[in-house]
């Protein structure tokens, strides 16, 4: 199939795509049609590789309100409100809910998706429920999925047990939560912990790191230590990181040497962040926001994720990649007009980094034929005007698509 007219990124001169047996075969100006192949002009859309989700929990997606919602926008009252929908969980239950997810993901142009489960469950239900779906869904999108103990290695019964259980039963990265642990040295244990259940396993590592407005909460420098120490380096990822916010600028300059010497990267949530951050402020109130801009400055990878989709911590989410950009540049006062244009990246390329997606993510003659078509020229004004994802194709086949939405003034 011959893909006409696209602008490729940032691309100023339109291009045409030739895709054969599901990869790109060749890219160049212009292409022409060989007989009998099918055709379609993009008129100079832009297309993109696809979207990357780097940090959603879908175990909890679509529970918004069941059996009760989080009043106080904390993230502690949402832990609270998801203990108490725990009781409910049924992997056909499951089922359901992360299905209509993963599809709502798809019609946003994603392809490639790190989960976190919680695996503070005796039972392990969700992330039974989820390893099974990741191997159904294969064909339409990646889901990587992270053992997540949302109650602490060290202080949740058997926190350690369960967590070496989920990764021999296939998850592919271990978490930890060194901010909720009930002392500073559960938390740097915990880390500890974390990091040779991965190595043992041969698996990725990615921490829920100081989510919390505390500035003595300091679980990064271990992560970072550790990451550089035992080598796993971009391996490594911390999330949220939300307490970097208010660390003090002589701390964050010790701090900044480690996490540049690390390698590791950093995913930030900016929906969620500024929603469940700042709540035991008065005023002046926090954003909560990790240092996007310095990091991305320091050249650390730092990718945007959604968190939630309609769940105790977040009453609203559509998957959507988009929607995470636009508020990761305003709270991170990233609106300089190169940061608008290059901040698909932070959904894309950056995220995959994360990821680890290695050599076939992109749109390059000889890779996997993975793309989305935005209604949009450039990502400048896909942003802005929240563009359709036309189509999105996976392997050279179209799995979702979306009409451009038509708008009439009549005056
Ligand atoms: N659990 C947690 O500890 N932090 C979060 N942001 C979510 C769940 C969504
Ligand atoms: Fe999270």
């Amino acid at each position: 199939m011959l893909f006409q007219n696209l602008l490729i990124e940032n691309a100023q001169e339109p291009a045409d795509i030739r895709v054969t047996g599901g990869k790109f075969e060749s890219i160049a100006p212009h292409l022409d049609p060989l007989p009998g192949e099918e055709v379609l002009d993009c008129a100079g859309k832009m297309a993109l590789p696809p979207f990357v989700e780097s940090h959603v929990h879908l175990d909890t997606c679509l529970t918004a309100g069941r059996p009760r919602w989080n009043l106080s926008g904390t993230l502690f009252e949402g832990i609270q409100c998801w203990e108490e929908y725990k009781p409910f969980l049924t992997k056909e239950e499951v089922r359901q809910r992360v299905n209509r997810a993963i599809r709502l993901q798809a019609s946003g142009g994603i392809q490639h998706v790190r989960t976190h489960i919680d695996i503070n469950d005796p039972k392990l239900t969700a992330l039974e429920t989820i390893l099974e779906l990741r191997e159904e869904v294969r064909d339409y999108i990646d889901i990587q999925v992270v053992a997540f103990p949302q109650y602490g290695i060290l202080s949740y019964p058997k926190g350690a047990e369960l967590l070496e259980q989920a990764l021999k039963m296939g998850a592919d990265a271990a978490g930890a939560i060194p901010h909720f642990e009930f002392t500073r040295e559960y938390s740097v244990d915990s880390l500890n912990i974390c990091f040779d259940l991965a190595q043992k396993y041969g698996k990725l590592i990615d921490v829920h790191c100081d989510e919390i407005d505390d500035e003595a909460s300091r679980g990064l420098e271990t992560v970072a230590t550790r990451a550089y120490e035992t080598g796993m380096r971009d391996m490594v990822t911390a999330s949220h990181t939300t307490a970097m916010h208010s660390y003090n600028n002589a701390y964050m300059i010790r701090l900044m040497r480690i996490l540049k010497m690390s390698g590791m990267n950093f995913v930030s949530n900016p929906c969620v962040n500024v929603h469940l951050g700042g709540r035991t402020d008065t005023y002046p109130k926090r954003r909560s926001m990790t240092r996007v801009k310095e990091l991305t400055a320091e050249g650390i990878n730092v990718s945007f994720g959604s968190d939630d989709i309609f769940d105790p911590w977040n009453p609203l989410g559509n998957g959507k990649m988009r929607d995470q950009v636009f508020m990761g540049l305003y709270a991170g006062h990233m609106l300089g007009y190169e940061e608008i244009v290059n901040s698909y990246k932070f959904v894309t390329t950056n995220a995959a980094r994360t990821l680890h997606l290695g050599e076939d993510y992109g749109i390059q003659a000889g890779k996997d034929a993975n793309f989305v078509i935005l209604d949009a020229k450039d990502w400048y004004d896909a942003l802005n005007y929240d563009a359709a994802i036309l189509y999105n194709y996976r392997k050279g086949k179209l799995i979702a698509k979306t009409a451009p939405m038509e708008k009439t003034v009549l005056f």
